[in-house]
């Protein structure tokens, strides 16, 4: 049986803020019966990007990047459901928008890799990182979802 208390760490990306997408994208993880625990605006420091992308900072696109990634607010968020990590990452899409099957999040709104419009964590491991890092465990809320007995068993 899932954990119905598995959470993951999503974010709406720069150009995910400036095309006015925050309300399309919370949509959808509302629409799908996760349960949304935590969520803030932010200016991400590079900091904060240097640890959240630590496997890319050697990447030779990681200074585009941090330039994108820093340009504006990102909508910081944290969902919990059962198989919230596998399924977000399933609804978020492949990383290149051109390869992300119609319906996911990244086909539906984006064209390039470097303007994808959200992240998602892709690990368990991964999703309680991100976490840590991007917010202080008082500030996300535990709180009954009244529709829960109904989606679930
Ligand atoms: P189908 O189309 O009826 O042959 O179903 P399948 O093959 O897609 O899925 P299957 O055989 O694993 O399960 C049959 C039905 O049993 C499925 O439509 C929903 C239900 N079911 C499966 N696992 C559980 C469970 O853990 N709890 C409950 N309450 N129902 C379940
Ligand atoms: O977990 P993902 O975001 O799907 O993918 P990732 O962790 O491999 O890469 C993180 C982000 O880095 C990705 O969402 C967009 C960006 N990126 C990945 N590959 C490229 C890239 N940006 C540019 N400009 N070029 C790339 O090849």
């Amino acid at each position: 049986v899932p954990s119905a208390k598995e959470r993951t760490f999503i974010a709406v990306k720069p150009d995910g803020v400036q095309r006015r997408l925050v309300g399309q994208v919370i949509h959808r993880f509302e629409r799908r019966g996760f349960k949304l625990v935590g969520l803030k605006l932010l200016q991400v420091s590079k900091n904060l990007l240097s640890q959240h992308y630590c496997q890319l900072t050697k990447k030779p696109f990681y200074p585009d990047l941090v330039e994108y990634m820093t340009s504006g607010p990102v909508v910081a968020m944290v969902w919990e459901g059962p198989n919230i990590v596998q399924t977000c990452r399933m609804m978020v899409g492949h990383t290149n928008p051109a390869e992300a099957h119609a319906g996911t999040i990244r086909a539906d709104f984006s064209l390039h890799v470097s303007r994808n419009v959200v992240h998602a964590s892709d690990s368990l491991e991964g999703a309680q990182r991100e976490i840590m890092l991007w917010f202080d465990g008082h500030d996300l809320l535990k709180w009954d979802c009244i529709d829960q007995s109904v989606t679930s068993e």
